[in-house]
């Protein structure tokens, strides 16, 4: 068995997979364990040391597939969970895995905080553009005048553009994926790890069973880095991230790849933290403080 074969196996796990058969999600799992299996061979991680923190839906059950260490958070909160994380052991590889409901309805401020704080934390976002484990309600990406059980009439809202949110909130890193393109997500979680500061990917993730806009994506993706796009450039990635506003009525360039990417001081350095949490002795006995309470 080769290497990459062998580190493959050894980030899998024995559960049953219970997503839809032919769930894209799929695609993130398998691109997750390749980026993660290379880096692993390349010594610029290490298994023991990743951490995942997943939300409640149907993406989230990544949790369950990957032979890893990690916390199942709860709805819309991976991000603050992700951070205490990182703060309390800033040695750790921390992915944070949510849906587009829960990260940019119920936890759409965390979003955009942990833009601002810039700790060192990858986001990785399944966006089906749907709430998918409950049956497909309409979520703040949904197209105007979808239908599901929330919204039998069809919502009369414009989508939120999460790449445009990301950037002006300032994140260090903001891309989009695709999840049936699984070689150019892989390359993106790989970049988005080796980044240092928060990295946020969209990934486009068509629900074949609430929400299947497929072959809107099949026919209108394309990738940022073959239009010579400069990720350094703000207001570049801008005018890309406003191509597409998240609809289907008319038919725009969708692109993905990575739309922006700079430096800023990390959150961690900035809070001070010597040593990690964990090894900070603590000067409180707290067995003797739960004894006086009592
Ligand atoms: C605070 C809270 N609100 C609502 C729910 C119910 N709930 C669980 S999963 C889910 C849908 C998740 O949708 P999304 O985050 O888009 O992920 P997907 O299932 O599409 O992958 C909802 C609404 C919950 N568990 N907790
Ligand atoms: S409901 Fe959609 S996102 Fe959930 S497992 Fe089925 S196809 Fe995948």
């Amino acid at each position: 068995m080769s290497n990459i074969s062998h580190i493959l196996k050894k980030l899998s796990t024995n559960e049953r997979n219970t997503w839809c058969a032919g769930c894209t999600n799929n695609g993130i799992l398998l691109a997750t364990k390749r980026a993660l299996a290379d880096l692993i061979l390349q010594k610029k991680v290490k298994q023991k040391d990743i951490v995942t923190v997943c939300d409640i839906g149907c993406g989230a059950k990544i949790f369950d597939y990957l032979n890893l260490s990690g916390f199942y958070s709860i709805h819309g909160r991976i991000l603050p969970t992700a951070l205490g994380i990182k703060i309390s052991n800033p040695h750790l590889t921390v992915l944070a895995f949510g849906g587009d409901g829960g990260t940019y309805g119920e936890g759409v401020s965390h979003l955009v905080h942990n833009c601002r704080y810039n700790a060192d934390i990858t986001a990785i976002i399944n966006d089906n553009q749907v709430f998918a484990l409950t049956t497909g309600q309409s979520t703040p990406t949904t197209e105007s005048e979808f239908r599901g059980p929330s919204t039998p009439l069809g919502t009369k809202l414009e989508p939120l553009n999460p790449i445009v949110l990301a950037l002006e909130s300032g994140a260090t890193f903001v891309a989009r994926g695709y999840a049936l393109d699984v070689n150019h997500l892989e390359e993106l979680i790989k970049k988005a790890i080796e980044h240092r500061g928060f990295s946020f990917i969209d990934v486009l993730q068509p629900c074949i069973t609430f929400h299947n806009v497929t072959s809107y994506f099949q026919k209108n993706i394309y990738k940022l880095e073959e239009k010579k796009h400069n990720p350094n450039d703000f207001s570049q990635a801008l005018k890309r991230a406003r191509e597409w506003n998240y609809s289907f009525h008319e038919q725009k360039p969708v692109a993905i790849g990575v739309f922006y990417k700079t430096e800023k001081p990390l959150y961690c350095k900035e809070t001070q933290v010597k040593k990690p949490f964990y090894r900070i002795k603590r000067a409180v006995d707290i067995k003797k403080l739960i004894r006086e309470f009592k």
